[in-house]
């Protein structure tokens, strides 16, 4: 008895809002894009998958219809293994991955055909009636994944002329607040409070690279004092020298838990390198998603030492690739998490199973769904409570897609003059002919 046969595979590209979230790479555009897989079976299921946006991963996607359809969904590892190993680098992509967070590089570390991946391990099952957690690894670890309070400094909107959305007459507190602008360590504070109030996080990351890493420490100890027995953590992605990394951490033992990719490459030193001496330096855990996002680069990154925790996203690895690390890291007393950047709610869905399969304790998993919460594109999308996400319990990816608001996501991304991710556009505003370069925060020129 053969399995179902793939009858049909779509990719949808979407849009979706966001607010004027500042980082490294400068300040997010009102909107971020992702593209949508469905596939469809002829036992009459469909599943769906997630991932990032931009016209190179769309047309990667495209280009795979024909290596997926009319294939038989239990062959789901060989349809991934076609297209993994058939692909070719494409022309632009050096292999240097996003060491430096040139995010024109990201489009080369996330790979199209973990979306496919996702569908395909949601359509197997719905066939087998079980949560799609349970078919990766040793299955199911947990009923609901620890999540943590994603941070931003966010710049004032007014500034520009772009159109982002304003929510500051929401009746939801947090809604209210999030598209205005928090740049003070108070505004900080009451950011967090705001989150903690809606979601109950306990933890906290504050992505840096925006301030003066002096300024940024000011806003970690203002956090702690809030919430003394929080987790918290930076990620200033590398913006610090080794020098100034060891200075501005030497007395945050007691308040940082850990340290998201402090530095990076320097002196002709990888960023594997650099994070190894750092940590010999100040013994603080240290976590990355920038220097270990394929095998061989952690291969180095494990025989240097140079990371504690690894952030082992889904759409960089793979679901069956991020859980694999999760088994290593365990087995090897490290710790499993996972990056995230702007995504919906069926890469939510995504996080939780992948994050439900991790054996061990992972670190509680970055989302940026809190700025994105209530675009909706399904009916069902699992909820964070308490600090928690919980992990949808229905076959599958457990979640039921909302075909009008994916129409209307579509609407708005066709209307874009541009679909590919640029944080400098809306920087230039508040610094006019601003430049990225990696090792300078964006506000520091
Ligand atoms: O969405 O701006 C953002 C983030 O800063 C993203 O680009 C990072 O890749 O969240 C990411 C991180 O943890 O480094
Ligand atoms: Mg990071």
């Amino acid at each position: 008895m053969k399995s179902p046969v793939i009858t049909e595979m779509k990719v949808i590209p979407v849009a979706g809002y966001d607010s004027m979230e500042m980082t490294l790479s400068g300040a997010h555009a009102p909107y971020f894009t992702r593209n949508l897989v469905l596939i469809k079976d002829n036992s009459g299921h469909t599943g769906i998958g997630e991932i990032h946006g931009g016209d190179y991963t769309c047309e990667c996607l495209n280009a795979y219809i024909p290596l997926v359809v009319g294939q038989e969904i239990g062959k789901y590892r060989q349809i991934l293994g076609t297209i993994h190993r058939g692909g070719k680098p494409a022309a632009g992509d050096d292999g240097e991955g996003i060491q430096s967070l040139d995010i024109s590089k990201l489009k080369f570390v996330v790979r199209a055909e973990w979306a496919i991946e996702c569908a395909l391990l949601d359509l197997l099952g719905q066939h087998l009636g079980v949560p799609l957690c349970e078919l990766l690894a040793e299955g199911k670890q947990r009923d609901k994944v620890e999540t943590l309070g994603y941070l931003f400094y966010v710049s004032d909107k007014d500034k520009t002329d772009l159109p982002y959305l304003d929510e500051s007459s929401s009746s939801d507190p947090w809604f209210k607040m999030r598209r205005g602008k928090m740049l003070s360590h108070e505004e900080m504070v009451a950011q967090a409070e705001a989150l903690h109030e809606k979601y109950g996080f306990k933890n906290f990351k504050l992505k840096g690279g925006v301030f003066s890493g002096a300024y940024e420490m000011d806003t970690i100890r203002a956090l702690k004092k809030r919430f003394p027995d929080g987790r918290i953590n930076i990620d200033p992605n590398g913006a610090w020298s080794l020098a100034e990394s060891i200075e501005l951490c030497k007395d945050m033992k007691n308040i940082l838990t850990y340290v998201e990719d402090p530095c990076g490459a320097e002196a002709g030193f990888s960023g594997r390198e650099i994070l190894a001496e750092f940590k010999n330096a100040t013994g603080m855990f240290v976590a990355t998603n920038m220097i270990a996002t394929n095998w061989r680069q952690f291969y180095h990154a494990a025989a240097l030492k140079s990371v504690d925790i690894v952030l082992a996203d889904p759409h960089f690895w793979g679901l069956e690739g991020s859980v694999r690390m999760a088994c290593v890291l365990n087995d090897w007393g490290l710790t499993w998490g996972s990056h995230s950047n702007n995504h919906f709610d069926i890469t939510l869905a995504t996080f939780a199973h992948v994050a439900a399969a991790a054996p061990g304790h992972p670190t509680a998993l970055d989302t940026h769904w809190i700025w994105q919460d209530g675009q909706n594109l399904l009916l069902d999308a699992p909820q964070i409570k308490d600090g928690y996400l919980e992990v949808p319990e229905k076959p599958g990816l457990g979640v039921t897609i909302d075909m009008k608001r994916v129409e209307e996501a579509n609407k708005l991304y066709n209307s874009l003059p541009t679909h590919d991710r640029d944080d400098a556009m809306a920087m230039q505003y508040l610094i006019p002919g601003w430049k990225f370069d990696s090792n300078k925060p964006c506000l520091v020129r």
